[in-house]
């Protein structure tokens, strides 16, 4: 970033000094001469004599100071907006109906209007309404029913991913099953075999299907849960980088949403990749202890501050809250979370609230 803004500032101030009639100056003594005009005063070699002595001097330094109060003003009106209120919530907890020890869910896949940041509304494909689709949660050994009910324009299919199920159940059109046709449904039923972090999602079209919204987590409780790995937040971090940009659980900076836990709390984050593209997730100013990749338990935990999730992904960690503060947590692969304009795409923060501070 300072390069390119080394870059663009020595190549306005070139503009700058040819409109001023010193084009024969080279464009590196341009820039020492603009950094320092007044010490290099008296030291100037004769060919450069008679730069400084064009009109007004101070004006380009005047200019550089507007440009970057102009960048820095709308760096901070996307701050200050965060977390900015779109219409619509993705990634929302659905609760089954039970049915003679079923777990029953309905999803809708449908064409819906989708606010990714203020004032950005796209078209999405999207289950019940939202992007993310509405979280599944259920524990292992659960009798599962999913009902999927086709409103698109395509066909489609669910495919469970992660979960280790019966052949035809898989949700691969053409492979375990035929596509579900608009204006038709289908019905998936199983036991959950395994316990995790897991996703489902459209498995027909998917580069479009899943780029535009079709998407969800599965969270599968484990029978018998590890004491180390309790936590007092527990949140879901669905990253995607299709037809509605970078975005975490459907929404761009500054409409993604902050997590928020108090001083000494742990937090669990459970990152799942639905794009294209790798994410290295960068936390600041605490380290994650990684504990699950793909639901499985790691053979040990370890620390990272940055972990690279690929599409297809899901990394489980825990964070102990020590240090308070509103730290950002972002993508660092740059241009996915930030540009001259500002911060955008996958960007929110971890707020770590003092006791008795709202
Ligand atoms: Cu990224």
């Amino acid at each position: 970033v300072s390069d390119r803004t080394a870059l663009t500032e020595a190549t306005s101030r070139r503009t700058f000094l040819r409109k001023g009639a010193v084009a024969a100056v080279s464009l590196p003594a341009v820039a020492s001469l603009a950094a320092c005009t007044e010490t290099r005063a008296a030291s100037k070699p004769d060919s450069l004599a008679k730069a400084p002595a064009t009109p007004a001097p101070a004006a380009p330094v005047l200019t550089a100071r507007q440009k970057a109060d102009a960048m820095d003003a709308m760096h901070e009106k996307g701050l200050k907006a965060f977390p900015a209120k779109t219409a619509g919530k993705g990634n929302q907890l659905l609760a089954p109906r039970l049915e003679q020890g079923v777990k029953v869910y309905e999803l809708t896949a449908e064409e819906i209007q989708w606010e990714v940041e203020p004032g950005r509304t796209v078209k999405a494909w999207a289950y019940n309404g939202q992007v993310p689709g509405p979280q599944i949660r259920v524990r292992e050994g659960d009798r599962v029913r999913v009902k999927l009910i086709n409103k698109l324009s395509q066909s489609t299919a669910i495919h469970f991913h992660g979960l280790e199920l019966p052949n035809d159940q898989d949700g691969v059109p053409f492979i375990t099953q035929p596509p579900v046709k608009p204006g038709e449904s289908w019905i998936y039923e199983f036991t959950v075999p395994n316990a995790g972090s897991h996703m489902y999602h459209s498995h027909h079209n998917a580069a479009i299907q899943v780029g535009a919204g079709l998407l969800g987590a599965f969270i599968v409780e484990p029978k018998r849960a590890r004491p180390a790995h309790r936590a007092d937040v527990d949140y879901v971090m669905v990253l995607n980088d299709g037809a509605h940009g970078y975005t975490l659980n459907g929404k761009g900076f500054p409409a993604t949403e902050p997590i928020v836990c108090n001083q000494g709390q742990t937090v669990r984050l459970r990152f799942m990749n639905e794009g294209m593209m790798i994410h290295p997730m960068h936390l600041h100013g605490m380290h994650m202890t990684v504990i699950a990749k793909d639901g499985w338990d790691q053979p040990a935990p370890w620390k990272c501050d940055t972990l690279n999730i690929a599409p297809g992904e899901r990394w489980d960690v825990l964070v102990k809250a020590t240090n308070p503060g509103t730290w950002a947590f972002h993508c660092h692969i740059l241009p996915h979370a930030e540009s001259e304009h500002g911060m955008f795409g996958m960007v929110t923060a971890l707020v770590v609230q003092k006791p008795g501070v709202a």
